[in-house]
């Protein structure tokens, strides 16, 4: 509700260069010049509020607060629409999408750099400069290479005036409208008495975990992934409608500061290199990356550029590479440019993480669950420092989506430490005739039919017989985390597989030492062992056995809390899905993937088997019983709305599998399971670089050895 004159009636005689948090209606200003006074003191309260929130990584203001200020702030502009200021902390999203963007010449050009791909290249970009100018003693500045969009801002008088994309470095498209939604963005600068004109440059970008929310908003629209982060910044700059880009959470790091040329500068603002200049813009207001370093010598720049490679699989935002300067000002003035570069830096880039290359084939791989996953067979390329061959091509729908046919150009990608995959098809390079690839209707390794169940994604064979079924389960079943039978590896389980000794996990325990003596590689000796190590599995407890089954969705946590529950497998195979989700931690579908695995009658055979044989189906099996739990010596910080767990539960699920919740982001963190409208914790797990998890991330790492 709008805060209109007549219902705020008394005048209030409190000193208006005091700042007061609140402004209690009963004694609210009133006086033209009170309320000037109070919208002043409004924005500014909230604008430095947002500042340490964004900026400073170092909250001043309890969310609630903020809140409750912006709301009177809003009340008070609406009721008096002509004292709203454009740097108002309410001015951010416009209220109407804009027609088009113009395009507008910049002040000052935009240049890109010179790339460097190795320690020799940086080298004769060194040797050249110093050529030209040599300062034996230069000093150089390295930053992170922002994978993100470049745009320049524009602030006369102190207040943001024009915000541009780079375009081709002389014009650009005016979005000053989107750039105002960006909360790391100052609208004014932070200090007094600021420069007539001043010209800011930095990278927009879209931090990691967005990033992925956005597509996954895009594909339940029934929309095309963004292919990257740069990508989905600057297609989120080129929205139209601001309401739209302030959804999209963009960020910003500033890196350059200019003046045009006879803009009066006071000494305060004249900085003489670039680490002064980003001192300087990180004071006006602005978010300036902190993995910054001065260098005396190539070789600290060569070892910054090797520690980021790996520290930054661990930042939230991507970079692909560093961008090396001249600290110098006035170096970097003599040495000036060439057509397309400054002379006085370079950007040294990383490994590319997307590469073409050809699809040779397409295999179909049958996995312990009889999903079968569509592999392509590839060139052989480089990627981000290896050699790969295969990229997964996850299902159907993704070949369909991919329109990939064999022989087709496909660019693949290697994202931290996940398996290679492709992401798209170049289609205008497809050689004539090429064959579209499909998903088989039989079984590659059984050549029964396969299925595909309404609604579901994967393509499964359902033959309990099929070999790659069979290997799969038995791989499963002697892992360390499930029966954990020593000296069977995969190599062996195929063997005996191949060799028909084993048809399913019950046979194992009716191999006898003559039957292993007869394998490849296998003395009597070994065999006696193996035949020891089949017995010792017997001991392991009831959690372990449940495990061991692989039912889809019961990792060896849920099997725990399961088997703590339901303690022999009579109780458990007659429980209804409804009981097993009453468990605190199960939900509806693990339950249900029990019930099912349980009243298919192949598995009441197999238990009954595994009965005779002499397993522990029946057990106290507390969590304590259990062997190394998935989270031991983990601590987890629950930060923010969770979709579906309250904190509570959350915690509860994480001590379940031995790790410890606290309630405080520090350097000993492992991991921030963080939610909807996170503030201060989530912003100080990502200054530590802490790996951030939403409630998604740790249901699959709970569940991660049954996906
Ligand atoms: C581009 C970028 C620069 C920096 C970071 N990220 C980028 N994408 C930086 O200087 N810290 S500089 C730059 C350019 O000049 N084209």
């Amino acid at each position: 509700m709008p805060v209109s004159l007549s219902n705020v009636s008394i005048v209030s005689a409190s000193s208006s260069d005091q700042l007061s948090m609140f402004a209690d209606a009963t004694e609210t200003a009133t006086s033209p010049n009170d309320i000037v006074t109070r919208l002043r003191e409004l924005r500014s309260l909230l604008t430095e509020a947002s500042n340490a929130y964004y900026i400073l990584d170092a909250p001043t203001l309890e969310d609630s607060v903020y809140d409750r200020l912006y709301r009177e702030l809003e009340a008070l502009e609406a009721a008096h629409p002509d004292l709203v200021t454009p740097d108002s902390p309410t001015q951010r999203v416009g209220e109407r999408p804009a027609e088009q963007f113009n395009s507008v010449e910049h002040n000052i050009s935009l240049y890109s750099l010179e790339n460097a791909f190795d320690a020799a290249e940086l080298q004769k970009w060194d040797e050249r400069w110093r050529k030209i100018e040599d300062q034996a003693d230069a000093a150089y500045v390295c930053e992170l290479k922002i994978d993100g969009s470049a745009i320049a801002l524009t602030y006369i008088d102190g207040l943001l005036t024009r915000g541009a994309t780079r375009g081709d470095g002389i014009k650009g498209e005016d979005i000053t409208q989107n750039v105002r939604t960006i909360r790391t963005i100052p609208l004014r600068l932070n200090i007094e008495n600021p420069p007539k004109q001043v010209e800011v440059r930095g990278e927009a970008f879209i931090p990691l975990d967005t990033f992925e929310d956005i597509n996954q908003a895009r594909e339940k629209a029934g929309e095309e992934r963004f292919a990257n982060p740069r990508n989905a910044a600057a297609g989120s700059l080129r929205q139209l409608d601001s309401r739209m880009v302030a959804e999209r959470r963009l960020d910003f790091f500033a890196y350059t500061l200019q003046f045009p040329d006879g803009v009066e500068l006071s000494d305060d603002f004249k900085p003489q290199s670039q680490w002064e200049s980003l001192e300087l813009l990180q004071r006006m207001g602005f978010r300036v990356n902190p993995n910054r370093k001065c260098c005396e010598s190539l070789g600290a720049v060569q070892a910054y550029f090797d520690e980021w490679d790996t520290k930054r699989h661990d930042l939230t935002y991507m970079t692909d590479g560093a961008v090396v300067k001249l600290n110098d000002r006035r170096l970097q003035e003599e040495l000036g440019f060439t057509q397309r570069f400054p002379r006085w830096a370079i950007a040294l880039k990383y490994p590319a993480e997307e590469v073409p290359t050809t699809v040779k084939q397409v295999s179909f791989q049958v996995g312990r669950t009889g999903a079968v996953t569509p592999v392509a067979e590839l060139e052989a390329v480089q990627l981000a420092g290896t050699t790969v061959a295969r990229a997964t091509l996850h299902n159907g729908d993704r070949i369909a989506e991919l329109d990939l046919h064999l022989g087709d150009t496909v660019v693949v990608r290697k994202a931290g430490e996940i398996i290679p995959e492709v992401v798209r098809t170049l289609a205008e390079l497809r050689p004539a005739g090429a064959k579209a690839v499909q998903m088989p209707s039989d079984c590659p390794e059984c050549n029964q039919a396969l299925v595909r169940p309404e609604g579901e994604a994967v393509t499964r064979c359902i033959n309990n017989a099929c070999p790659a079924i069979v290997t799969g389960a038995l791989i499963h079943w002697v892992g360390r985390d499930a029966l954990d039978i020593d000296g069977m590896g995969k190599k062996l389980v195929e063997q005996l597989v191949d060799k028909g000794l084993v048809t399913s996990v019950a046979d194992i325990y009716r191999l006898t030492t003559d039957e292993l003596a007869s394998l490849e590689r296998m003395g009597e000796k070994s065999a006696q062992n193996l035949v020891k190590a089949v017995a010792a599995s017997k001991t392991r407890p009831w959690s372990r056995v449940l495990y061991g089954l692989g039912i889809r969705h019961v990792g060896s946590v849920n099997a725990q809390v399961i088997t703590a529950q339901f303690t022999s497998v009579e109780t458990l195979s007659a429980a209804s899905s409804e009981a097993i989700a009453e468990v605190y931690g199960i939900g509806d579908e693990i339950a249900q993937s029990v019930t099912a695995w349980f009243s298919n009658a192949g598995n009441q055979q197999l238990i009954e088997a595994l009965n005779q044989a002499g397993l522990q189906l029946v057990g106290e099996a507390t969590v304590e019983a259990v062997g190394e739990q998935p989270f031991q010596g983990q601590t987890f910080v629950v930060t923010g709305t969770l979709p579906t767990l309250s904190r509570n539960e959350a915690k509860a699920l994480i001590e379940q599998a031995g790790g410890k919740v606290t309630g405080s982001v520090s350097k000993k963190t492992s991991y921030v399971v963080v939610g909807e409208d996170a503030g201060s914790k989530l912003k100080k797990a990502e200054s530590l670089g802490i790996t951030l998890w939403s409630e998604e991330d740790l249901r699959s790492n709970l569940a991660a050895e049954n996906p």
